[in-house]
């Protein structure tokens, strides 16, 4: 081992896991930049990585083809009973779990290094930050952690001096007998993959995926699903959202914060430029943010990850050029495609076609391959501080006081564009019964419609019902200086498949009514499932929209609403008698308004 540990907790941790996993060597991470810099070396040199001629310090990574996102059949909650978990999540007894993932770990590090990361989700040192310590057998691991969490040997002194950690073990599952040669993207199969969770000690194991959520456990595991069961015991939040501060001409300041599921327009959002003229928008985070009541009595949010793991494919200088300017140098590519000249390629990163590209299987790739260059859930790794629009206080300790919460998913149809919630019992309501079709970013079927509550259904670390309630319990405690609710949908498609409405930054134009509603400019008008906005109230100065299309988008139509129902009241169902009172209310509200 490269340095000596002093927390007692730590240290005796790191001997019990080198003992079961068997790792040839230990080392401590620093998270500085010759660390990385060497690991990519390393990582160059072992042909795991491409180092991209045409983007200065980036890199491509291709993952195994069975390991290519999130993998949700494979994740679990594992606590004292199975009814803490609830029916969204994926439960086994904590004893019986630990010893298979035993078995599992038994040796799995063998011909490999062992690296312990500290990190700390939040600004280091923060009162509302947590520090983690992720032991990892993936260098991949390692660099993904320099840039999306803050790995520092400042978090060392601060476990050194005694502070607390949340152990975060992962394997890859690929141990190497002596001599044999590894492959470019080691992991197991995806029947022993277990991405586990147990929140009532605080506790990650995961083992035998190396990719994203699976393996950098900072994000989904410590960041959502035990922060989740965390603040529900504390009284605070922790939300798949993203952060956003709008700025409207007059130099008033908005911060938002946005629950979409996965690959479902966070990023997007986040970084958007308004079309809008004199609107201003500013990126605090892209994907969670924990959110607590402050001093004011207003809820005030920290994004407690330091850089972005975005989705690549339909990135491009016309939908998303904030993130296309993030990622010009230092950036970590997986799974997307490589031109002949040296730089990485998507679909929709612009117009033209290459007319030969390596894919991301490692395949020569031209215009008549049928196939996708890049996988559509490939991603880049990028420091939030290199985001031009990074609002200036996103490291504020204190967070942004939060004026309006956003839900929303992908819907083809039914769902318009946008409606506001009547209060704040039925803003819960539309949080709870979202729905939105799958995405590549989880392992399985792509545009099959699910609920996903509050866009957490995969990263909620207790039950559900129970979930509902916290934020009931949260409004009561915020009373009126509770966050305006509205329910969003970018994803509305015409006859022939194309969507609707031109989304990215024309949804500026959305966001704009919001702010009005909030400052009581504009009033509402009463549809059976929420407050829509007034005709001419919607911004479209400028917009090549048609009247009959915009009357498309914004129509709720009372027959496709009811045949939602027999669906919610499932999901309702599910939750059996952990489903809050005022919930089933607020159903047999919106069933009495439908007719
Ligand atoms: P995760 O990182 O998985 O949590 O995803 P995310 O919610 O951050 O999604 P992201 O912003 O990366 O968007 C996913 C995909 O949706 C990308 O291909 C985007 O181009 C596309 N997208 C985002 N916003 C819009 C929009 O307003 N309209 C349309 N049509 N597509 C969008
Ligand atoms: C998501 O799936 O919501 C992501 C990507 O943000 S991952 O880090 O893989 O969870
Ligand atoms: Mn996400």
């Amino acid at each position: 081992m490269n340095s000596t540990v002093k927390n007692k907790k730590l240290s005796n941790w790191i001997k019990e896991v080198a003992a079961m996993c068997q790792p040839d060597t230990i080392y401590v991470c620093d998270g500085s930049r010759e660390e990385y810099h060497s690991m990519m070396a390393k990582l160059l040199a072992s042909g795991s990585a491409t180092l991209l001629k045409k983007r200065p310090r980036s890199y491509l990574f291709r993952s195994d083809p069975s390991d290519v996102a999130r993998v949700e059949d494979r994740t679990f909650i594992s606590t004292s009973s199975k009814d803490k978990a609830g029916p969204t999540n994926n439960w086994v007894d904590p004893a019986e779990l630990k010893e298979t993932m035993k078995g599992l770990y038994k040796g799995c590090m063998k011909g490999r290094t062992m690296y312990v990361i500290p990190f700390s989700m939040g600004p280091i040192g923060s009162p509302i930050s947590k520090i983690g310590v992720e032991i990892s057998d993936s260098p991949y691991v390692v660099v993904n952690m320099h840039i999306m969490t803050r790995v520092s040997s400042r978090v060392m002194e601060l476990l050194d001096a005694g502070e607390d950690f949340i152990p975060c073990l992962h394997s890859i599952g690929a141990p190497l007998a002596p001599g044999q040669q590894d492959v470019q993207w080691p992991c197991a199969p995806i029947e022993s993959k277990y991405i586990s969770h147990f929140p009532e000690e605080n506790l990650i194991w995961s083992y035998g995926s190396g990719y994203g959520g699976n393996a950098l456990l900072g994000k989904k595991s410590l960041g959502l699903r035990i922060a989740s069961a965390i603040a529900k015991r504390e009284g605070w939040l922790a939300e798949h959202m993203l952060i956003l501060r709008l700025t409207n001409p007059e130099g008033r300041q908005y911060h938002i914060a946005a629950a979409f599921p996965s690959a479902c327009g966070k990023t997007n959002l986040a970084m958007m430029r308004p079309s809008l003229k004199g609107w201003k928008c500013e990126c605090i985070g892209d994907d969670i943010a924990w959110m607590k009541i402050g001093a004011d009595g207003r809820l005030h949010a920290i994004n407690p990850e330091s850089g972005f793991f975005g989705v690549a494919p339909g990135t491009s200088y016309d939908t998303n050029p904030v993130a296309m300017d993030t990622i010009k140098e230092n950036v970590i590519f997986t799974n997307c495609a490589l031109t002949d000249d040296g730089d990485v390629w998507w679909e929709g990163i612009n117009e033209d076609l290459p007319a030969h590209l390596i894919d991301w299987k490692g395949h020569d790739w031209t215009p008549e391959s049928r196939t996708d260059a890049a996988h559509p859930n490939a991603r880049f790794t990028a420091a939030a501080s290199q985001c031009p629009t990074i609002c200036k206080d996103w490291e504020n300790p204190e967070g942004v006081p939060i004026d309006i919460f956003i839900f929303g998913g992908r819907r083809g149809s039914v769902v318009p564009l946008v409606h506001e919630a009547f209060s704040w019992e039925h803003g819960v309501f539309l949080g709870a019964t979202a729905a939105s079709e799958t995405t590549s970013a989880i392992i399985g079927a792509v545009g099959n419609l699910r609920r996903d509550p509050f866009a957490m259904k995969p990263f909620c670390g207790y039950n559900m019902g129970d979930y509902f309630q916290h934020w009931l319990t949260m409004g009561e405690r915020l009373g009126n200086k509770a966050p305006r609710i509205f329910y969003v949908n970018w994803f509305r498609k015409d006859q022939d498949g194309k969507f609707l409405w031109p989304g990215f930054s024309d949804n500026s134009r959305v966001l704009k009514w919001m702010c009005e509603r909030v400052d009581a400019r504009v009033g509402a008008q009463k549809s059976p499932i929420g407050l829509l906005p007034l005709e001419g109230d919607l911004d479209l100065s400028g917009l090549a929209i048609s009247p009959e299309d915009m009357k498309e988008l914004m129509s709720v139509n009372t027959a496709e609403w009811k045949a939602e129902l027999p669906d919610i009241d499932a999901h309702f169902a599910s939750l059996e008698n952990r489903l809050p009172e005022s919930l089933k209310i607020q159903l047999r509200d919106l069933k009495k308004r439908l007719g």
